[in-house]
């Protein structure tokens, strides 16, 4: 059994779909302020594998988008948590440049291990209007081609999603060994 060590049940959801059989843990760890989400995954790892010995994973996702030169990237969750879709729409107001994407980082540990790492990235653009309310976050206002991932079901989210990159090579790393 591995515990998904995450407060996020949409993140739970999907991750859920790929794995089966994993437990959601909302029991929260310390997400620090660096530049990319290799540092907050491996960090918050050391933190959890700490606390719940056991098979573990915990993963950090952002959304960069290309006209602001990488922006909110990993301050993804205070941008989302503050000014929100509205916000990073107004943001966007007259750029024609929507590109964007999302990147997943999983970190894994079980005793006795170094933490490994996969991550995932899915590449769109950034719409003009939120649409869709499936999916959490970002998901209405990221398209891919024409359709938000807030339009996606579980299932077509997860076929070309970041978070399915990642954990799909996890699982892959997971099921090899
Ligand atoms: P954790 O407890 O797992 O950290 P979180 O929601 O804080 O949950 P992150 O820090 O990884 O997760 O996510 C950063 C932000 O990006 C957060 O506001 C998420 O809602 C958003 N986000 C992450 N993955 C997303 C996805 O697949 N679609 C839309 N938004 C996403």
């Amino acid at each position: 059994m591995i515990y998904f060590v995450t407060s996020n049940k949409g993140k739970y959801a999907e991750a859920q779909a790929i794995f089966g059989d994993i437990v959601q843990k909302d029991i929260g760890y310390a997400e620090i302020q660096a530049d990319t989400l290799e540092e907050v995954a491996i960090f918050g790892m050391k933190e959890v594998a700490a606390r719940l010995p056991g098979r573990v994973m915990i993963e950090d996702a952002g959304l960069f988008v290309e006209a602001l030169k990488g922006f909110p990237g990993v301050y993804s969750a205070y941008v989302q948590k503050t000014i929100g879709n509205p916000g990073l729409l107004r943001l966007m107001e007259g750029q024609e440049n929507r590109l964007a994407y999302f990147k997943s980082v999983v970190a894994y540990a079980e005793p006795g291990m170094e933490a490994v790492m996969f991550s995932g990235e899915v590449h769109g653009q950034i719409g003009f209007e939120a649409r869709g309310s499936k999916g959490f976050g970002y998901d209405p206002i990221f398209y891919v081609g024409e359709v938000s991932l807030g339009e996606m079901e579980i299932a077509e989210k997860n076929q070309i999603s970041h978070r399915a990159g990642s954990m799909r090579a996890l699982k892959k790393w997971l099921d090899r060994r």
